[in-house]
């Protein structure tokens, strides 16, 4: 029998590869990584609890190698074979992101490991966009794009033979996922030359930014790739300091004593050259490649989600402003004070998602009492802890923040809300999870593990 290689290995080498590469393509990237490397050190060395915590949630080896990455896909054809490219890596379609709304004309989802277990060996996710050409109003210039999207092909023979291979064998040998690392890398390269000339670039762009992005060149070139910081207030600080033109606001919840859900920032997309094909002399250049940097806070419960997107519309709409607009951060603390910032409120208010965790069997309680005591009870009595569920997912308005800022235009296009959720998984060729049910199924599992223990050493 021949040993394959485990997915979550294939990924975390994978992960390891674009982050080498996006390295040497935009250098500003590694200088992100230094930064954040600097900012998570002292983190750790100034609050041992913290560092103790994440040791003990098996969360501190992850953290150097944390990290999302974006790409922006044309066709159906190249999302559904995205998908068989991912799972070769464990990794499995979660989520739906309707971006419409918020003016970029894409629907999206996150590839990622989905069990505990894969998620701390790698937690290395991809948010992948899916162009909606239906969303663009020139029927011509629509079948235009389309017509150029038919005619490339992003992915090598060796990758798609490859994957393949995986589906029909199981499995890839070390060899092969060697091998497969090395193509698969290829479709997420950048191409300095687009595949159009300089006018259906013009045009194109003029259309929208994002379809010149999508349309033009060769693959769906990786826009950003985004380590996870412990502190992201210290991050964005330190930012300008290393010639980085970090974004005006940072998305997402405020500063918190408990965080939760996901706060991003980033540098902004670089100006590229672009060359147009045919030994044509003319020039342009490209926006759409930056660094990001993200801070993980606890899952939140449905209930929990509906309130954070409450207080959330509230302060953006306080004045029409969105997160343009002066003392943003100011509001938003404001706003976020009527979330309760302790995790046993958040625990017993139904609010986030925890892993329940023997941690003292043998506690002076007696056992068969345990065995149907009350899990606050438990906890009180010390013989079980709850860890935060770290967030793994994305979120909808910072994700058009983050779009938005990195398009490089001040313009604001308006599409109707537009879900398409049945569409976008018939051109995925699968059904996206739901992350919230994933969370409470984890949270779920460790009650049942933790009531089993307790019933094991009651007899
Ligand atoms: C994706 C932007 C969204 C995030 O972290 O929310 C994103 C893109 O620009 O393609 O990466
Ligand atoms: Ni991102």
């Amino acid at each position: 029998m021949t040993a394959f290689v485990h997915p979550d290995e294939v990924r975390a080498r994978f992960s390891r590869a674009m982050s080498d590469m996006y390295r040497e393509e935009v250098p500003q990237y590694g200088s992100l990584i230094d930064l954040v490397a600097d900012v998570n050190t002292q983190v750790l060395q100034a609050q041992p609890q913290l560092a103790a915590a994440m040791q003990q949630a098996d969360e501190l080896a992850r953290l150097d190698v944390e990290r999302h990455g974006a790409i922006r896909v044309g066709t159906q054809q190249e999302l559904s074979t995205l998908r068989r490219l991912f799972a070769v890596m464990g990794m499995e379609a979660v989520g739906y992101y309707d971006l419409s709304v918020a003016g970029v004309p894409v629907h999206s989802t996150a590839f990622r490991p989905v069990s505990t277990q894969s998620l701390n060996r790698n937690p290395f996710r991809v948010f992948t966009s899916l162009l909606r050409l239906d969303l663009i109003a020139d029927a011509a210039l629509r079948d235009e794009a389309a017509a150029i999207l038919a005619k490339r092909n992003i992915f090598t023979a060796r990758a798609l033979a490859l994957i393949a291979q995986h589906e029909a064998a199981g499995g890839l040998t070390d060899a092969e996922a060697t091998e497969f690392v090395s193509e698969a890398l290829e479709t997420f390269r950048w191409h300095s030359e687009a595949t159009v000339d300089a006018a259906t670039y013009d045009k194109l762009h003029k259309a929208h930014r994002l379809i010149a992005d999508v349309v033009c060149f060769k693959g769906p070139h990786i826009n950003h790739l985004t380590p996870r910081t412990l502190d992201i207030d210290a991050a964005q600080a330190g930012m300008p300091r290393h010639g980085m033109d970090a974004k005006d606001v940072v998305e997402g919840p405020p500063r918190r004593d408990c965080p939760i859900l996901l706060r991003q920032t980033s540098f902004k997309a670089l100006q590229e050259k672009v060359n147009f094909p045919g030994g044509s002399s003319d020039q342009g250049t490209h926006t759409a490649r930056f660094g990001e940097i993200e801070q993980r806070g606890v899952a939140l419960t449905r209930k929990g989600r509906a309130l954070y997107d409450e207080l959330l519309a509230n302060v953006r709409s306080m004045g029409n402003a969105g997160s343009a607009s002066a003392n943003y951060q100011d509001r938003l603390q404001m706003a976020f004070a009527a979330f309760p910032d302790t995790h046993e409120a958040m625990r017993k208010q139904g609010l986030a998602f925890y892993r329940y965790v023997l941690q003292n069997a043998d506690a002076d309680v007696a056992p068969d009492a345990m065995a149907d005591a009350d899990i606050e009870e438990l906890i009180t009595g010390g013989m079980v802890r709850a860890e935060p569920i770290v967030y793994e997912d994305f979120l909808p308005v910072s994700a058009a923040g983050i779009f938005q800022s990195n398009l490089g235009g001040e313009e604001q296009k308006h599409y109707a809300a537009n879900q398409a959720q049945q569409a976008f998984e018939a051109d995925l060729g699968a059904k996206v999870h739901d992350e919230i049910a994933l969370y409470q199924s984890m949270q779920d599992e460790s009650l049942r593990a933790v009531r089993a223990a307790l019933s094991a050493s009651a007899t």
